[in-house]
């Protein structure tokens, strides 16, 4: 089965030209100059099974989401999107690639806690999928454990120095598990927020009846991202250990990252839609008819929105221009208002932590090169180049070259796409946090390994479509 992509303006990281992009089977095969395989041409015809006019259109690299939480067991409730429900939604929204966060808890075999994510996703995904494994309790089995993970194909690991009870690491711990992961090559990826303050804080607010949603925001304050930003850096500096800094958010926590990058280390941070787009004041300190000051928690996520009045949003997109952040992922964790989210009425800190964007990504960056916050090709290098890079799957994902899966997507920049629920987003979520958002460009086709997942507007993909992903180490480190 061959696939001919014509006239369309291929864009990689590293540049965009007019090309034509021919797919054999589930491989992208060549890149054609326009017109060399034309009637009368060098190349001949070529008789492709199908042809798909991309004239006008973008062809990129699917998009690569390193970061997601399907069917996560939070907050005691678990994050609503399965693997069918959020890898289709993926798909609609061009994200060829997800990486899931497997759980292992105190107390639980690492071992277990990756079968029982393999069990959830296998079978099920629209989309190809790999690993990461949570260690939410480092001990002497768990950090033992560790040494199996490169052969299963999960070359990241994620600790937390946040919530405490729950996935919290103490300082001891990160440090033993960073000594490990140096020895075994594996990436650190870590969640940067004091959370053994953040909970005095949070008590002391809920204590003064500031219950809200906005006070999610003021407990969990910028000062405990760059301190636990700092400290990790220095117990990853002391290890040898590689740094990946997870939903960066804090202008200040930035300033961490590009401190130790300035020295050379081997310090890497993501940053979210949301942190570019939303705020504390808009969001978080929103009201509604139907839930009054609750609204906010339809964006209760951590790290948490910032405040635009300090400067976040814009931080964050000037890292993202001068490589202090290096990707965009989308921290996926999405819950419900109804019995979900409306467990924390009265109380933010019950209120479960996460926002649904999966579908959003690839839009929500695009007018990011609308609006000149980012070129063409940057925005190809964030979303799926450097993901791919950065988690050891670049030159099967990440790019449009011969020998690459054939994971691609046609974007039309003359498209637009209204972002919301009625019908209009897939994800399996009750409201978007995204609603009303307008983009000044759209999905067209997608592609992945070679077949049609999206096109004029309809669904062809399939659960079970999506393979496994065994990861080689990171191809991003200096
Ligand atoms: N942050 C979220 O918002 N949700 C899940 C876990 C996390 O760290
Ligand atoms: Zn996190
Ligand atoms: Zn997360």
């Amino acid at each position: 089965m061959t696939t001919l992509i014509k006239n369309g303006t291929v864009v990689n990281a590293t540049g965009a030209h007019a090309a034509d992009v021919l797919v054999d089977g589930e491989k992208i095969v060549a890149l054609l100059s326009p017109g060399s395989n034309a009637p009368g041409s060098i190349l001949g015809t070529i008789d492709a099974d199908t042809v798909i006019d991309a004239a006008g259109k973008y062809v990129i690299p699917g998009g690569v989401d390193a970061h997601t939480h399907m069917e996560l067991p939070f907050g005691g409730t678990n994050a609503s999107d399965t693997f069918e429900t959020g890898t289709r939604a993926a798909a609609w929204g061009g994200t060829t690639t997800i990486i899931d966060f497997a759980v292992q808890r105190t107390g639980e075999r690492v071992e277990d806690g990756l079968a029982a994510w393999h069990a959830k996703a296998d079978g099920n995904c629209a989309v190809d999928y790999g690993f990461h494994q949570i260690i939410g309790g480092v001990d002497e089995f768990s950090l033992k454990s560790m040494e199996t993970l490169v052969a299963e194909g999960i070359t990241s690991y994620k600790l937390f120095m946040a919530y405490p009870g729950v996935f919290y690491s103490d300082d001891a711990q990160i440090l033993q598990a960073m000594q490990k992961a140096a020895d075994l090559g594996l990436l650190t990826m870590m969640h940067a927020e004091n959370g053994p303050a953040i909970d005095v804080l949070a008590e002391q607010l809920v204590n003064q009846g500031k219950t809200d949603p906005y006070y999610h925001g003021i407990a969990r304050a910028w000062q405990m991202e760059e301190e636990a930003t700092h400290r990790a850096i220095m117990l990853a500096d002391l290890t040898g250990a590689p740094l990946y800094v997870v939903h960066v958010s804090a202008k200040q926590a930035v300033e961490q990252l590009a401190w130790a990058r300035d020295r050379g280390k081997n310090v890497f941070g993501e940053t979210c839609p949301q942190y570019l787009y939303l705020s504390l004041e808009e969001q978080l300190g929103a009201r509604s008819d139907e839930f009054g000051a609750f609204e906010g928690a339809k964006w209760v996520c951590s790290t948490p929105l910032r405040s635009r009045a300090e400067g976040h949003q814009d931080a964050m997109w000037q890292a993202l221009r001068t490589n202090d952040l290096q990707m965009v992922s989308t921290d996926h964790c999405p819950f419900c208002m109804k019995e979900q989210k409306e467990l924390g009425l009265g109380d933010f800190r019950a209120i479960p932590n996460g926002i649904g964007s999966i579908e959003h990504r690839m839009d929500l960056m695009y007018q990011g090169v609308v609006t000149g916050e980012i070129t063409l090709e940057r925005w190809v290098e964030l979303t799926s180049t450097t993901p791919a890079r950065m988690f050891g799957l670049y030159g099967q994902k990440g790019v449009i070259a011969p020998g690459a899966d054939a994971d691609i997507v046609v974007y039309d920049p003359h498209g637009h796409t209204s972002i919301g629920i009625d019908g209009k987003h897939h994800m399996n979520m009750d409201h978007s946090a995204w609603e009303g958002f307008e983009i000044d460009g759209s999905v067209d086709v997608v592609l992945s390994r070679g077949s049609v997942l999206v096109q004029d507007g309809a669904y062809s993909g399939r659960p079970g479509h999506g393979k496994y992903l065994k990861r080689g180490l990171s191809q991003y480190l200096i």
